[in-house]
Formats: C-alpha cells, structure tokens, sequence
C-alpha cells in the first residue's frame, strides 16, 4: 500500500528505533536480509473473505458501546496492518500471515485463578454469546480506523476463570512459533509478544476478546483466531494470537514496554497531551480520509476515567 502521508516517517522512526535497541543483537544488514525472507506471496492481491462467523445474526442496531463514525474499508483493516511476527511493512501480515495456523489452537487460563485450564478455541467461543462492537483504534504511530469486531467481553471470560483474591493484573501471552511467523526468526523484538492490563482494566465492558470482523473469523493478519482490543489504549496493547490469558499478583512485563521503556509504558491510554518521545500524540490521520483529526483523550471513552483518578498520566504512560 503507498502511503503518501509525512507521518510515514514516524513509522520508519519507530523502526529505526529497532535497529538501535540493545536487545537487537543482529546487524542492520542481518535486518535487512531476514525481511528478504519474508517472502512475497504470489495472488496476496486477489482477496478472498473469511468464512462467516455462525452465531452472529446481522445486521444488528448499534449498542451503547458503539462509534456511529464511518467503519474503515474491510480492504484498508485487512491490508494496513502491525503485526511484527509476519514482518515490519504494514503490507507484510497480509501478505505472510497464511502460513498461520488457526485450528486446532487452544487457550490456557492460567495463574491466579481457582480453575485453570487449556481449552480448545471453539470450545472457549462457545460459552459466550458473540457480540459486535464497532471501535475506533488508535496506533501509537498516529494512524487510527474505525473497526467492526464481533466477539465476547474480557470480563465474560476472566469471571468464568474465578480469579483469587490474589489477582491484580492480566498478562496475555501471543503464540511464538517461528516455523508459523517467520518475523520471530529475527530478534525484531523479544518473543513471544505480551501484553498486560490491571484486572480491573480487563473487567472494563468495553475490554473485548475479538474472534471476527464485519461478521466473518478474523483475518490471520488482524490477529486470528483470537486477539485482544481495548479501544481507550493505543493498539499496541491489542494483543494478537493469543495463546495464554495469566492472571498475576505483579504487573507484567510487557513487550514495547521492555524493548524501549522511555517511549512505551504499560498503561498506553490514548492521550493528546502526552507527546511520544519522538512525535506529537494531539492529531492522528483517520486511514480512507485526507487531513487530520484532534486525538481525544483515552481516544473518546472517556467512560474509562474512573479507572485513573488519582493516577498521574503523564507519569503513567
Ligand atoms: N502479537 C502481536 N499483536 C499486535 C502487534 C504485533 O506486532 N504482534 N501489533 C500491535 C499494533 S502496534 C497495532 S496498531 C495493532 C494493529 O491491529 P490491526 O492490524 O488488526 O489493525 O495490533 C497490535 N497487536
Ligand atoms: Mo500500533
């Protein structure tokens, strides 16, 4: 996808960053020949839509959690994607991600919790009623779309698990398996992806357990089978693939959080008046429109706020 847009080279930062981590033990020129091998796939471009999802009856009115703000082409949320397991370029999930396995895949609960378990996806799908929610999604680069999920609350899942008293964070875990995501083949960052909320964060209604999009199973490049989306954070914190949903009595360390601390915090709420680093967080570019739009805070959900009284924002990042 050519992407005209100057703040491009926000994203090109965002790489250059990579390169100069302690944790990127390779060269720069090992970089380049390992993206080398993330081969092009031939017919990428012919797109062919994923199954619909069979519990869902559509259409549906728009619930109270939802934007009215015009959805983001199906094309652009499937074809303009981060997903670093399958390559740096936003084209490279779409292109790489077919050699991700999404059946069998099973799901642990684990940690503080009074039932844990391993449970198949399917299974796991069918204790909860699907839902759709359509979110806006907001990346730390300053890009953001508007995106139909269907799926089941966070909170629907953590309680069926029975958390103990002990519990104060989720941590979530993402599939490493380099044989399926040839970007893990490179230290891009330090395998696999985690990310984390506090618990009661995770028990937000608006924290949601995403299995589909726009009534089909997710795309591999979108997450699939099974990814995280919390619309008030920027969406590094929208784990994909997950594998492991850990309850824990520390906050866990988290993926962009350990490869760049000053740039990536845990908390990663949406915020216009916190600039990153390296660029201003006050504007974003909506993917499908010209110009720019003001960020808002926690990106619109202001209904989070009461998460964060008496919490510094800008020291909690
Ligand atoms: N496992 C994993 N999850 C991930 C990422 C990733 O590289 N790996 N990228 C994150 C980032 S930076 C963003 S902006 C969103 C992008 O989600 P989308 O491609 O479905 O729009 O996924 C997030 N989840
Ligand atoms: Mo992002």
């Amino acid at each position: 996808m050519t992407d005209p847009d100057p703040h491009e080279k926000r994203r090109l930062d965002r790489r250059a960053f990579i390169r100069n981590a302690t944790l990127f033990t390779a060269t720069a020129a090992g970089l380049g020949a390992g993206l080398e091998l993330l081969t092009r796939r031939p017919g990428a471009d012919a797109q062919t839509l994923p199954e619909p999802v069979a519990q869902v009856r559509r259409p549906r009115p728009l619930g109270p959690y939802d934007t009215k703000e015009a959805v983001t082409p199906y094309r652009s949320v499937t074809t303009y994607n981060n997903f670093y397991e399958f390559g740096l370029d936003k084209g490279d999930p779409a292109r790489n991600a077919g050699s991700l396995r999404t059946r069998p895949w099973t799901v642990t609960i684990d940690g503080e919790v009074k039932a844990p378990r391993t449970v198949d996806l399917d299974t796991l799908q069918s204790w909860f009623p699907l839902e759709d929610r359509v979110y806006r999604m907001r990346c730390v680069e300053g890009w953001s779309m508007v995106i139909p999920w269907m799926g089941f609350p966070l909170a629907a899942l953590i309680r069926r698990a029975d958390p103990t008293g002990a519990a104060r964070y989720v941590k979530f875990t993402a599939l490493h398996d380099p044989e399926q995501m040839p970007g893990q083949r490179r230290p891009v960052l330090d395998w696999p992806y985690v990310e984390g909320l506090r618990l009661d964060e995770a028990l937000h209604p608006l924290a949601f357990m995403a299995v589909g999009i726009e009534g089909r199973v997710l795309p591999n490049q979108n997450g699939a089978p099974l990814r995280l989306v919390v619309p008030w954070k920027y969406g590094f914190k929208s784990i994909k693939s997950v594998v492991r949903i850990t309850l824990t009595r520390e906050m866990p360390r988290t993926t962009w959080a350990l490869a760049a601390p000053s740039e990536y915090g845990f908390y990663a709420n949406v915020n216009p008046q916190v600039p990153h680093p390296r660029w201003s967080q006050a504007t974003e570019r909506r993917i499908g429109e010209g110009g720019r739009r003001p960020t808002l805070l926690f990106n619109g959900y202001t209904q989070v706020a009461d998460l964060y009284r008496g919490l510094d924002l800008r020291r909690n990042f």
